[in-house]
């Protein structure tokens, strides 16, 4: 019996040791033809005490997701691929028009206003975030997007 209260001590130890998900809100996408690219735009949350990055997307809609910035040099526009975008402890990064995005390469089908493209964000922790982009012409209401 006297045993109990040490394993469960630990068992509690190693619970609170693991790294809570980020979690994913106001995931929307553009419309767009088949076999062009889409464009992905998010807010990501870490409730976790350690930072954490988002280092790959997969997705069933398209043979390859990539993560882009997008900034202004000298009065042009320009964007660029990133290997991982970091996630601070406690903090949120918000993917934007005119910041960072994901680009869906090559669609397997278009996308059309009210359609869903599903996704699975890998994180730096391991965490893998299932997410669902909502296609739409503009942001979903977020209390954030005012950013
Ligand atoms: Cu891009």
């Amino acid at each position: 019996m006297i045993r109990t209260i040490p394993l469960a001590a630990a068992f509690v130890a190693l619970a609170s040791a693991a790294q809570a998900a980020p979690t994913v809100q106001s995931a929307w996408s553009r419309p767009a033809a088949q076999g062009t690219i889409g464009a992905g735009f998010m807010t990501l949350a870490n409730p976790g005490a350690k930072p954490d990055a988002l280092v790959a997307v997969e997705s069933p809609g398209a043979p390859q997701v990539q993560i882009h910035q997008s900034s202004m040099s000298g009065g042009m526009a320009s964007m660029k691929a990133v290997a991982s975008v970091p996630v601070p402890a406690g903090g949120r990064v918000t993917f934007a028009p005119g910041g960072y995005h994901l680009m869906f390469m090559g669609l397997t089908k278009a996308q059309k206003i009210g359609d869903r493209l599903p996704a699975t964000l890998v994180f730096a922790s391991g965490a893998r975030v299932k997410v669902s982009f909502l296609v739409s012409l503009t942001p979903p209401a977020d209390p954030h997007a005012g950013h």
